[in-house]
């Protein structure tokens, strides 16, 4: 269950979170644990809280993903070193591994960002609107027939925007700062994760 932060809402503790990853990127321009990234990314999770019960299957994928990579952490310290292990075992895109459910995660992180975008270009836009273009954009070129049609279908059982907000402690007024926030946070990390397969030769088609 969600524990609130000083800053209130759920929404502002995940922005927290990615702020802080974000600069110990820029400041130290270091590494990125696989601790620090993995719980910034577990505390995402309480966002499908809100989202209802057809989504609770996402919910189990992506956490099991997440999952995945804070079991890694107890033997590698850093992306890095994660990607390093995969390449020398040709084993980066090989279902389980921590290389590929790091890429997996990424696109979870993605979708967020692509869906607050769309939820901040205009106040028309409704959740379902707005949730279906991000994953249309982000998730599903990587994704099969038979998750694109689920996912499809459970889109229409997602709240409507105001239920969302309330859900979340948030106003139309309120919601916009945190998102940007979120947004600008993720952008350096999406980059740097995606640097990791790059600088590796490493396409990321799939
Ligand atoms: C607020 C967000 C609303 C938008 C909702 C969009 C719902 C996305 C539904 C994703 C369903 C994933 C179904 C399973 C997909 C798997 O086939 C792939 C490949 O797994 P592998 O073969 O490597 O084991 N798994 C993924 O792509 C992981 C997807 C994680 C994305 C989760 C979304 C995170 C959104 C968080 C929202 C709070």
């Amino acid at each position: 269950s969600f524990k609130e932060s000083e800053s209130g809402t759920p929404l502002a503790a995940v922005a927290e979170a990615f702020e802080e990853l974000a600069r110990s990127l820029e400041t130290r321009s270091e590494d990125l644990k696989v601790s620090a990234f993995s719980d910034a990314c577990s505390l995402v999770s309480v966002l499908f809280g809100f989202l209802g019960f057809a989504f609770k299957f996402a919910e189990m994928e992506y956490v099991s993903k997440v999952n995945d990579l804070i079991e890694a952490s107890k033997m590698y310290d850093t992306l890095n070193n994660i990607l390093d292990y995969d390449v020398e075992h040709d084993t980066v895109r090989k279902q389980g591994s921590h290389s590929r459910n790091l890429r997996r995660v990424r696109l979870g992180l993605d979708l967020i960002k692509a869906l607050f975008e769309r939820f901040l270009s205009s106040d028309e836009c409704s959740l379902k609107e707005a949730a279906s273009t991000a994953y249309g954009q982000v998730c599903a070129p990587f994704h099969t027939w038979a998750v694109r049609k689920a996912v499809g279908a459970g889109m229409c059982t997602l709240p409507t925007r105001e239920q969302l907000l309330s859900r979340l402690n948030e106003t139309e007024k309120s919601a916009p700062k945190e998102m940007r926030r979120y947004i600008n946070a993720c952008i350096p990390i999406i980059e740097y994760i995606d640097n990791l397969f790059l600088s590796r030769k490493i396409s990321l088609d799939w």
